[in-house]
């Protein structure tokens, strides 16, 4: 058996997990997502969520690498975002799940350790545009859950996989069978905790367009469907209910990083929900600092602290 590639070791020193698998599966990745959507199971707006424009299941080559030789995903924990907000004298603690925010700095973080890895060879290592979750799946870093989140040891779902295209000609090929967690089969939590009933008891894929994540990371604009009730509603954006009810996230679930407050005076300006000028811009500049911008508010707040305070009256 060939040994397992060193710069993973070196990766994990530094608390990020990695594997490598042969560029040749770049059009499998594709296509496996595509077929879903040939076949129906995958709904428009999901396939196109990213844009039609180098959608994520039609990954390419870079034009400044065409001797790709290998894909390399690299997975770095994150804990769940917590902020407060101060209303009519009252403070709420709010959540932004994890891999919405500090991207580009996770993203270079990642690519930073790569090329240390490999000193003093000079590899280069471009972001790559794929289905971040099968790659991961597929290059055994981890294992999809019925939730269709996936999970790696020690972490669970809190982690954000970044995929790069290198030069690097790694000796081991990790491509495999897509895997599910071992406790799947008989597990129904995930299930009884969505609140929007996006996970089937029929089959393994989610019905994503069903997702309460899909629902609020639209415009605020756009109301919620009349079905969603308010107690529904757990995190600024996205949802962690799922995940909160896994075994597999049990000693990440309370895992917290404490970012930023917003004044009385912020709370009432965001859920006013006019935005315009100077002040618009630096209430934007503080929300990217949560992975948020403007364009979710005043919806996704107003009807967390509808639910928040319901929570307190009982
Ligand atoms: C579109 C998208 C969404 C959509 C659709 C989600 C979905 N399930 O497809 C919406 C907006 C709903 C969404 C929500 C969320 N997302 Co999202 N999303 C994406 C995006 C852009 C593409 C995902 C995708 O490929 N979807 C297509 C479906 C078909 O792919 P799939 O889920 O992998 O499907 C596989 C499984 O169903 C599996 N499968 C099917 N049957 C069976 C049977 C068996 C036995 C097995 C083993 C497997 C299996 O095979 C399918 C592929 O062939 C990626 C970024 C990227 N470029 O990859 C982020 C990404 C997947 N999202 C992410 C996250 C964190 C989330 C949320 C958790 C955010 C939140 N906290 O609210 C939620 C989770 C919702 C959920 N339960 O899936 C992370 C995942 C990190 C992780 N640990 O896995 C990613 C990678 C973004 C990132 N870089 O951080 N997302
Ligand atoms: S993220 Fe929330 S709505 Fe989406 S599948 Fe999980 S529990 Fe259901
Ligand atoms: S909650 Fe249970 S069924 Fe859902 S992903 Fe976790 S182990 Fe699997």
């Amino acid at each position: 058996m060939t040994a397992k590639p060193e710069f993973i070791g070196h990766l994990e020193k530094h608390g990020l997990y990695a594997s490598v698998v042969s560029v040749n599966h770049l059009d499998e990745l594709g296509a496996e997502i595509r077929s879903l959507h040939d076949r129906r199971l995958l709904d428009d707006a999901i396939f196109n969520y990213t844009g039609t424009k180098n959608p994520y299941h039609t990954p390419r080559l870079p034009k400044n690498m065409p001797g790709a030789k290998s894909i390399i995903v690299v997975a770095t924990p994150q804990p769940i975002l917590r902020t407060t907000f101060h209303r009519a004298g009252k403070e709420y603690k709010l959540e932004v799940p994890p891999t919405y925010w500090d991207t580009l700095r996770i993203i270079k973080r990642a690519r930073d350790a790569l090329k240390r890895a490999f000193l003093p060879c000079k590899y280069r290592f471009l972001y790559a545009r794929l289905p971040q979750k099968l790659l991961s799946v597929r290059s055994g870093l981890a294992m999809y859950g019925r939730t269709n989140i996936t999970y790696i040891p020690k972490f669970g779902s809190f982690y954000r996989p970044t995929a790069f295209y290198s030069d690097y000609e790694s000796p081991v090929d990790y491509w495999q069978e897509k895997k599910a967690l071992p406790s799947c089969d008989k597990c129904k939590a995930c299930q009884k905790a969505c609140p929007t009933g996006a996970i089937q008891s029929d089959r393994f894929l989610i019905k994503a367009h069903l997702c309460l994540t899909y629902l609020n990371e639209k415009n605020s604009k756009i109301h919620f469907p009349s079905g969603v009730k308010d107690s529904a509603h757990n995190t600024l954006i996205g949802c962690l209910r799922c995940q909160k009810a896994c075994p597999y996230d049990k000693d990440v679930r309370l895992w917290y990083e404490d970012r930023l407050e917003f004044s009385e005076q912020e709370t009432d300006y965001l859920l006013k929900g006019k935005f315009s000028g100077a002040k618009a811009k630096k209430i934007e500049t503080k929300l990217k600092r949560l992975g948020l911008d403007l364009s979710s508010f005043p919806r996704n707040l107003k009807v967390l602290l509808r639910g928040e305070s319901g929570k307190k009256r009982k």
